[in-house]
């Protein structure tokens, strides 16, 4: 039977059987092999490899608990779902604007599906309709904070939405109480302490707080009748977790760590761990070193997801995006000297040296791929110089100035220097990544896949690897299985995504050749 692309209903390939329950595709992957023999020439040899891919067709009923629900993330994103499942319109000084979703892949933006052969026109369907997703609208949005405010408050002190919005939804906002979560002054700035009202007794871990997170877990599912719950990280960025033998480098490690009360366990991987063993997939928002090895293991253990670190809205988007094109255009970029300044409570907890740093480790690797990926221009191991700066300056608020100047080498020893100044909304951005992470992580737990090549026997179903790696388009520094080397160019990021969906429904990926159009 041919699939039915949601509301597209266009698609054909022989390879896929939809029931009412599942899509079922027989899909062929091909590769290359690059190899070098030992004269250093690099040989390629083209590789294919069948898979059956089985996916669970049944929309769920999905709730998500973000940890720092009073913040302005959480607070932004909670009055963004409400505004579009109300379709609120407001009056701003340019006229009326109305809600919607834009910033999301998910919900923003489209994927060629394939072109007419009438017209040779591209059709594009919305990224929403290739797979059945669930809609922002219909999340349940729950979770903790260690400040007591009600979310109306909450908003009014993130000082993000506009008040023709915030007036509208405020009844709704300021039902919403975050639940009491776990602090531990240790991890995240000392100026953060004024806002700690809303906390579970005990400064450092236990097997109480882990035993307490995981219930409220389990709680929200049942009294929101939830199918699905995921958990995402978006409370301050914590400081690094030294990695310590038989503390965290192992699951067992961990729990014991946990329940001896060991002082490098950061609230996140408390959250991690509850998450892991709940079986609610776990997504990290921010930089800190949460998966320490340990919740790795634990979440391998369990065959449960996780996904991080750091949430990639604005100047490393750019950069992710900037980088690839110069580097691919044969420009080699020389030095990358990024500044910002913003006035938000993300911005005044990172003004503390230790939050700093892991933001600065997070904001700085972005670019090593393509780097590393030209060997025409770079050596082996030379980089660009590139330095982070972020200062906060409370008058600016949640409106985020990013500055950056990209400095490069051109043609017989010019130079071409490239300078940004990217003003916006840092919630704005970030809210519809939590949303698309929320979705992307969702749609993938209900993907399973065997191999089905006669060379090896029809495996079981199973699911990916623990560590979502696709969802690395949302992600600043994305995490990758153990030992698989991580992609931060933005185009790949997207094109994996991307093909990788029209994979298990059929597909081939798009590879933009078009034969049928350049030959005579
Ligand atoms: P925020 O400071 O407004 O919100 C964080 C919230 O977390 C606060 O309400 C705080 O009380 C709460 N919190 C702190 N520790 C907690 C704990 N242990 N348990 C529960 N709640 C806790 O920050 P914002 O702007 O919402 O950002 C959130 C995180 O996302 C930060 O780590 C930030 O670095 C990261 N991020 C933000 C981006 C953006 O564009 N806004 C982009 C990339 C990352
Ligand atoms: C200052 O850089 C605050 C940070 O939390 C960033 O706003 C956030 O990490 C987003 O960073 P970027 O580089 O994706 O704009």
């Amino acid at each position: 039977m041919s699939p039915s692309i949601n509301s597209a209903d266009n698609a054909t390939s022989p390879n896929v059987e939809y029931t009412n329950e599942f899509i079922r595709t027989q899909a062929v992957y091909r590769g290359t092999e690059a190899t070098k023999d030992e004269s250093g020439s690099v040989i390629a040899t083209p590789y294919e490899k069948k898979y059956e891919f089985k996916i669970n067709r049944k929309v769920p009923r999905v709730g998500v608990m973000l940890v720092g629900l009073g913040g302005n993330n959480g607070t932004t994103v909670t009055a963004g779902i409400i505004a579009n499942r109300l379709g609120l319109t407001w009056q701003t000084r340019e006229g009326e604007q109305s809600a919607n979703y834009y910033g999301s892949i998910v919900m923003g933006s489209t994927i060629k599906l394939g072109v007419d052969p009438k017209t040779g026109e591209d059709v594009n369907i919305p990224f929403h309709d290739i797979l059945p997703m669930v809609h922002p609208n219909d999340l349940v949005v729950g979770g903790w904070d260690i400040s007591s405010m009600n979310l109306g408050d909450a908003a009014d002190r993130a000082a993000v939405l506009e008040p023709g919005l915030k007036n509208q939804i405020r009844k709704e906002l300021s039902a919403i109480k975050p639940l009491p979560s776990i602090y531990y002054p240790d991890f995240i700035a000392a100026n953060q302490g004024a806002r700690a009202d809303n906390i579970l007794e005990g400064s450092k871990a236990s097997r109480t707080h882990l035993d307490k997170i995981r219930q409220d877990i389990r709680d929200f599912k049942s009294s929101h009748n939830l199918d699905t719950v995921l958990v995402l990280w978006t409370a301050n960025t914590e400081r690094y977790a030294d990695i310590i033998s038989g503390v965290n480098e192992t699951a067992d490690e961990i729990l014991q760590s946990i329940s001896d009360g060991h002082s490098e366990i950061a609230p996140s991987t408390i959250f991690a761990v509850a998450s892991i063993l709940e079986n609610a997939p776990f997504i990290n928002g921010s930089p800190q070193n949460t998966f320490v090895p340990g919740v790795v293991d634990l979440a391998t253990r369990h065959k449960a997801y996780i996904a991080g670190d750091d949430f990639k809205s604005g100047q490393t988007k750019m950069k992710a995006a900037l980088v690839e094109f110069l580097v691919n255009a044969g420009i080699r970029v020389k030095s990358i000297a990024s500044y910002n300044h913003l006035g938000n409570n993300d911005g005044y907890n990172l003004s503390a040296p230790a939050q700093f740093r892991s933001k600065e480790i997070s904001k700085s690797n972005v670019v090593d791929d393509m780097v590393a990926a030209n060997t025409v221009l770079y050596k082996p191991g030379e980089h660009p110089d590139h330095c982070v700066v972020i200062k906060y300056l409370p008058a600016v608020g949640d409106n985020k100035r990013a500055l950056d100047e990209y400095y490069a080498d051109i043609f017989l020893g010019g130079h071409q220097t490239i300078s940004l100044f990217n003003v916006c909304e840092d919630s704005l951005l970030a809210s519809p990544l939590i949303l698309d992470l929320v979705i992307l992580a969702e749609i993938l737990t209900r993907i399973s896949w065997r191999e089905t090549d006669s060379s090896s026997s029809i495996s079981d179903y199973q699911g990916f690897h623990s560590v979502l790696s696709l969802l690395s388009y949302m992600l600043k520094a994305p995490m990758t299985p153990p030992g698989v080397p991580v992609v931060n160019a933005l185009g790949k990021q997207r094109t994996a995504l991307t093909n990788f969906f029209r994979l298990v429904i059929g597909l081939e990926p798009e590879s933009e050749v078009a034969l049928q159009q350049r030959l005579p």
